[in-house]
């Protein structure tokens, strides 16, 4: 054979070795490119892109199927990546329905920001947690406070008998509007504009900024801050795809995921702050209330159903991160 020829196969053997390599990576994810987990969604994407061949196809929610379908998909392998918010999780790993027993979160952003970096539950006991679920968690971070939008105002429990609040999916959602004393319905995403718009439900949680984005202030006449949660989103990857990947691979995935969490933990509380003031802007009879302490400790008294409720479905496990996620919050908090 010519040398030439011996080169050419070699530098074809290259190529074909390095087109192998340089992937197309499927990522799907709850809300679209300008929303908080498409914000994370798009650094995962530049980061990846930026320190390596690879490439990260962004699906942005509705184009493969609703937030409920999404964790499915990538359980199958059909995705390599997703995004999905918990409140969708929590029928397939009972553990996440934690993020919805109310005033388990500190309200002070740098608090909030170490909540996620450092503690435990997050980062330790979730890890080992999804990988039983076929998947990888590579982030968790939150999108904003959860605010309550409702026609009329309330600021107890007797103001919410009979209010039909929508909630996400989880079953823990739920317990925890019957015990704010409201008459919760569950339903995904899709459904409520037309549900509010049609007084199937009276009102609904999400954080000001995802409120201002889909115009949920104009189906309402006040949003009210309990200070009882926040929206929490995760980032994973499918397990299987990420152990069969070279560790140069699984640390560049690594890497990007680290790096687009601190970018979103950065922009998320803005963009909050941004979403409540384009609602005052918008709308200025609009009512914006933050109940008081004493107010506020009502519905935190009546929090030990919810927990209850919890440990029954999510069993000794659900109790042992129950228990590391209040650790983790007292260490930020004191
Ligand atoms: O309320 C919901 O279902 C939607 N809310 C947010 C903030 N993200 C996606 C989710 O489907």
């Amino acid at each position: 054979m010519r040398p030439n020829g011996v080169l050419r196969l070699a530098l074809m053997a290259f190529f074909l070795m390095s087109s192998m390599h340089a992937a197309t990576w499927k990522y799907a994810m709850g809300e679209g490119e300008s929303d908080p987990q498409g914000i994370y969604a798009m650094k995962f994407k530049e980061e990846i892109e930026k320190n390596s061949d690879h490439k990260i196809q962004v699906y942005p929610v509705g184009t493969l199927g609703e937030e409920a379908d999404i964790l499915e998909q990538a359980q199958a392998g059909l995705l390599q990546f997703v995004g999905q918010s918990t409140g969708y999780m929590g029928s397939s790993i009972p553990e996440m329905d934690v993020f919805f027993v109310p005033y388990l979160m500190p309200t002070d952003p740098q608090q909030l920001d170490a909540f996620f970096k450092n503690g435990k539950a997050i980062n330790t006991m979730f890890p080992k947690i999804f990988r039983e679920h076929e998947m990888e968690l590579l982030a968790m971070f939150p999108e904003g406070e959860q605010v309550v939008t409702t026609m009329k105002e309330f600021c107890s429990p007797e103001d919410l008998r009979g209010i039909k609040i929508r909630t996400m999916p989880s079953p823990l959602l739920l317990e925890t509007y019957k015990a704010f004393g409201a008459s919760p319905i569950a339903m995904s995403w899709g459904d409520l504009i037309g549900a509010l718009k049609t007084n199937m439900v009276d009102g609904q949680e999400n954080p000001a900024v995802w409120i201002e984005a889909y115009g949920l202030d104009g189906l309402s006449k006040v949003m009210t801050y309990m200070g009882h949660n926040h929206f929490t989103a995760t980032a994973m990857a499918n397990l299987d795809f990420f152990n069969g990947l070279d560790p140069k691979d699984q640390t560049l995935i690594r890497n990007a995921a680290a790096v687009a969490r601190a970018h979103v933990l950065e922009v998320a509380q803005e963009f909050d702050a941004i979403g409540r003031e384009k609602i005052k802007a918008k709308n200025p009879d609009y009512k914006i209330v933050h109940l008081s302490e004493k107010e506020r400790a009502v519905f935190r008294a009546r929090t030990a159903s919810v927990e209850k409720a919890f440990i029954e479905r999510a069993g000794k496990r659900g109790e042992d991160v129950l228990k590391q996620m209040k650790a983790d919050l007292a260490a930020v908090t004191k």
